[in-house]
C-alpha cells in the first residue's frame, strides 16, 4: 500500500536519522563485479508493459537524457550530498511511449547481472529521483559503481512529494526492469532489509 500524504514523514533538513555525512563514496555490493560486453548487452523491458523491449548499448546509448543532482543515503549509514548523474529517466520513457505499463502494473523488479533484484513500487520509479544512471560525476560509470547501467535512487532536497528510499534500491549493472501486478522481495529484502526501505521512517530492517 502507498502510504496516504498524511502519513507520509516530515523531513527536517537533509540528513536522515541515523545517518552520517561522508565525503568518500563507497562501494558496496554482493559477490563480484560482472564483465561488460557492449557488442552482447541488452537492456529489457517485460511483464506488465503495453510492449516488451529489448536494447542494445548502442540503442539504449542514444536514448534523451536527464542530469540529476541526488543526495545518497546508505543504509550502513552514510550519506553523500550533491551527487550528479546523467542518465535516462524511466518518465521520459513513458512519455516517448516506449515503456507504457499496463493498468495491472503495481510495482517494479529492477533485475541486474548475476540475478540480483531489487523492488519498488511503480510510482517510486517514474519519480523524479530514480535515474537509469549511465554516468556519475561526468563520467561513464566504473565497474565498481555498476558500469555501464545502474538503477539510481536518492533524495532531492525540498522535494516533499516525493518517496526517499535507501540507496540499496537501486541495482548496479541493470539489464531489465519487470513491471509486476504483485510486491516480490529482491535481493537484499530477503535477507532481512526492510521492503519499504525509507529513509526518513528509518526502515533499514524487517
Ligand atoms: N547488482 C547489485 N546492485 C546493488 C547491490 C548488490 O549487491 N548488487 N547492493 C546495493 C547496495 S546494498 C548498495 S548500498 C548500493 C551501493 O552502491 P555503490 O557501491 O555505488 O555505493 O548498491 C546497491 N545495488
Ligand atoms: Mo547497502
Amino acid at each position: 500500500m502507498k502510504p496516504s500524504t498524511e502519513e507520509r514523514p516530515i523531513k527536517s533538513g537533509r540528513i536522515p536519522p541515523g545517518q552520517f555525512l561522508s565525503k568518500r563514496f563507497p562501494v558496496l555490493q554482493y559477490g563480484h563485479i560482472p564483465p561488460f560486453d557492449p557488442e552482447t548487452w541488452t537492456f529489457r523491458v517485460w511483464g506488465e508493459v503495453e510492449n516488451p523491449l529489448t536494447l542494445t548499448w548502442q540503442e539504449f546509448s542514444q536514448l534523451p537524457r536527464t542530469t540529476l543532482t541526488l543526495d545518497l543515503h546508505c543504509v550502513t549509514k552514510w550519506s553523500k550530498l550533491d551527487t550528479v548523474w546523467e542518465g535516462v529517466s524511466l518518465k521520459t520513457l513513458r512519455e516517448l511511449g516506449l515503456v507504457v505499463p499496463t493498468a495491472d502494473a503495481h510495482y517494479v523488479i529492477q533485475h541486474a547481472e548475476y540475478g540480483f533484484t531489487a523492488n519498488l513500487p511503480i510510482e517510486v520509479v517514474f519519480a523524479d529521483n530514480f535515474l537509469l544512471a549511465t554516468h556519475y560525476d561526468g563520467k561513464p560509470l566504473t565497474p565498481e559503481h555498476g558500469a555501464p547501467l545502474r538503477g539510481l535512487v536518492g533524495s532531492i532536497p525540498g522535494r516533499d512529494d516525493l518517496k526517499d528510499v535507501y540507496l540499496w534500491k537501486g541495482a548496479k549493472w541493470l539489464r531489465g526492469l519487470e513491471f509486476v501486478a504483485q510486491d516480490r522481495p529482491g535481493f537484499w529484502e530477503r535477507a532481512g532489509y526492510h521492503n519499504d526501505a525509507d529513509i526518513w521512517l528509518e526502515e533499514r530492517t524487517a
